[in-house]
């Protein structure tokens, strides 16, 4: 029987809530408890994206949330809608990218028995979010949605979580119940008191040096943080999540720290008598790897230090970031170059470009990445899978802007990067955007291949395939001498790109690469290159930073 209904209810109110919170996309499979939301989104501009899995659904979120700054927004059923989609979010709540899930629930009269596909999903998302709620009065959905926003987007940003029983969704409102007004909060200014602090102890220190976070990249501080290292002539070494906080051709750019092993980053920590950690997020890169020696440490962010016992800053700048870098740059003064750093920089670049012209095949990480670098432009955005994909993509895939590399280094998740590319075309039409995955991590998550079929956004995926889990293997190798349980086989890629109406190339020899990434990039199709990758390169890679430890 068609339900019929003549006033205003609680989905409503609820799409009218995400509308005032500017909401694009709701990202999600709709299902029997959330009826009354679909219905109400069918008279709104936000658009729904169905897709084909909810984990799916979450990544886009996700990354929709790392690129602009506002949550994404996704959606599933109660039960096991809701529960595929908690991987993705606990990626956002790790990664510091605003979310905001919302899932339908049996009634409210149900939640005390044993009901079909019930599960108290408020406890489930409780430890992977800032918040959750469960609506349990019409009324409240205004104040609801936007505690869920406003918790998501403030720093550190991350996932919060709405539950919406079925039999609250459907009930009437007051035609007076209205959105509460979505207000962004800016950082207030850091106290004087430390920018005098931190700006002496510049001066002063013998081998300082700058370690970059994924809150540079969010605080947009990637500008005055390149002028400060100029004009301070101290080095800068990036997170995987804040590839671009400098250019990478800037001389002071000592490129991005983190991948498993000790590597040329490393040696200038080892080395400093100063770290200033900017935007800096623990969970990004655990000071263990990098504090072993008695540096200071300063701490400028717009939130005060997350403390553990190798990161204990002797002095915290907390307030905007580039009011914090502009305010100490103005005070402080330097004027020896930072010799020791500058000549690992010049190893560095002549190791990566060694592999500009390798035509060797099964293709070079190195050389991929190289390849990869050269089609895209300055603005162009690579979604990184996670995996030995990630390392290289880490090491050698350099950029030039901020948001133009994005990785999950915090949850580090397989299958973020065909969704994420999704998000980011949906965001970006005019950009070129990369998804590079591990062969794992593309068939994690490449149902979503007709998500992006059915919706044009035409992206282009490189599979580094090795018929492995190949970082597993690789820590295996390293830590075991031999490899067990990571080997499998594929299914053909061209031929699945074919199946889903996207276009499929494999990687033959190496010369065809770039000039097949750049016909990829001009199809009006989704495109997925199959392209077998050497990784013989990981262990040599291992053996080659062991002795550069030794020798450096
Ligand atoms: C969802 C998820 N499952 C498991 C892991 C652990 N893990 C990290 S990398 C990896 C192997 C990745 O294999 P593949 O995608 O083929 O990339 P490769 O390492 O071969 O480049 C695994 C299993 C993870 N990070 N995320
Ligand atoms: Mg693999």
């Amino acid at each position: 029987m068609t339900e019929t209904k003549t006033t205003k209810n609680t989905a409503d109110l609820l799409v009218e809530c995400l509308e005032e919170e500017g909401v694009h996309y709701i990202f999600g499979i709709p299902g029997e408890e959330n009826l009354a939301i679909m219905d109400a989104l069918e008279k709104s501009k936000i658009e729904f994206i169905t897709v084909r899995h909810e984990q799916g659904a979450a990544f886009m979120a996700d990354v929709y949330g790392r690129l602009t700054g506002k949550a994404g927004v996704c959606m599933a059923t109660l039960g096991p809608g809701a529960t595929n989609l908690i991987t993705g979010v606990a990626d956002a709540d790790c990664d510091g990218a605003p979310l905001v899930a919302i899932s339908g629930q049996v009634g409210t009269d149900k939640m005390h028995i044993t009901a079909h596909q019930y599960l108290d999903l408020r406890a489930m998302f409780e430890p992977i979010t800032r918040r959750a709620y469960t609506v349990v009065r019409p009324d409240t959905m205004p104040e609801i949605t936007r505690l869920a926003f406003k918790y998501a987007e403030r720093e550190k940003p991350g996932a919060t979580f709405i539950d919406l029983p079925v039999n609250i969704s459907k009930m009437p409102v007051e035609a007076t119940e209205k959105p509460l007004e979505a207000k962004d909060i800016l950082p207030e200014s850091a106290l004087e008191s430390q920018i005098e602090a931190a700006a002496t102890m510049i001066s002063y220190a013998k081998n300082p040096v700058i370690l970059a976070g994924s809150s540079v990249i969010r605080s947009h501080s990637a500008e005055m943080l390149t002028k400060f290292a100029e004009k301070l002539k101290l080095p800068v070494i990036n997170t995987m999540m804040s590839k671009g906080a400098i250019p990478f051709d800037n001389p002071y750019s000592m490129w991005t720290v983190g991948i498993p092993m000790d590597d040329y980053q490393t040696k200038v920590l080892e080395r400093a008598s100063l770290v200033i950690a900017v935007g800096y997020d623990i969970i990004e890169y655990a000071p263990a790897k990098w504090h072993l020696g008695n540096a200071d440490v300063i701490h400028i962010d717009s939130m005060p230090a997350d403390i553990n016992k190798n990161y204990q800053p002797q002095v915290e700048v907390v307030g905007a970031i580039p009011d914090s870098l502009e305010r100490i740059m103005a005070k402080a003064a330097r004027l020896q170059e930072p010799k020791f750093a500058l000549d690992i920089r010049k190893r560095m670049v002549e190791e990566h470009e060694s592999y500009a012209n390798d035509m060797s095949y099964p293709v070079k990480p190195q050389k991929a990445l190289i390849d990869c670098r050269r089609v895209m432009g300055e603005n162009d955005i690579v979604i990184s899978d996670v995996g030995a994909n990630k390392v290289w993509v880490a090491r050698h895939y350099n950029c030039y802007k901020p948001n133009t590399c994005i990785i999950s280094n915090g949850f580090a998740t397989m299958g973020i990067a065909v969704p994420g590319a999704i998000a980011a075309k949906l965001v970006n039409p005019e950009k070129k955007i990369l998804a590079i995955t591990g062969d794992a991590g593309f068939m994690m998550n490449c149902q979503e291949f007709e998500t992006a079929y059915r919706l044009g956004t035409n992206f282009v995926t490189l599979i580094f395939d090795d018929k492995s889990y190949g970082l597993i293997k690789w820590k295996q190798d390293m830590q075991y001498g031999h490899h067990s349980y990571v080997d499998f086989t594929n299914p053909d890629f061209v031929k699945f790109a074919e199946s889903v109406g996207a276009i499929g190339y494999r990687i033959e020899k190496t010369e065809d690469l770039l000039p097949t990434l750049t016909k990829a990039f001009k199809a009006d199709k989704p495109v997925i290159i199959d392209c077998p990758v050497d990784y013989r390169e990981n262990m040599k890679l291992t053996a080659h930073l062991e002795a550069l430890m030794q020798e450096i």
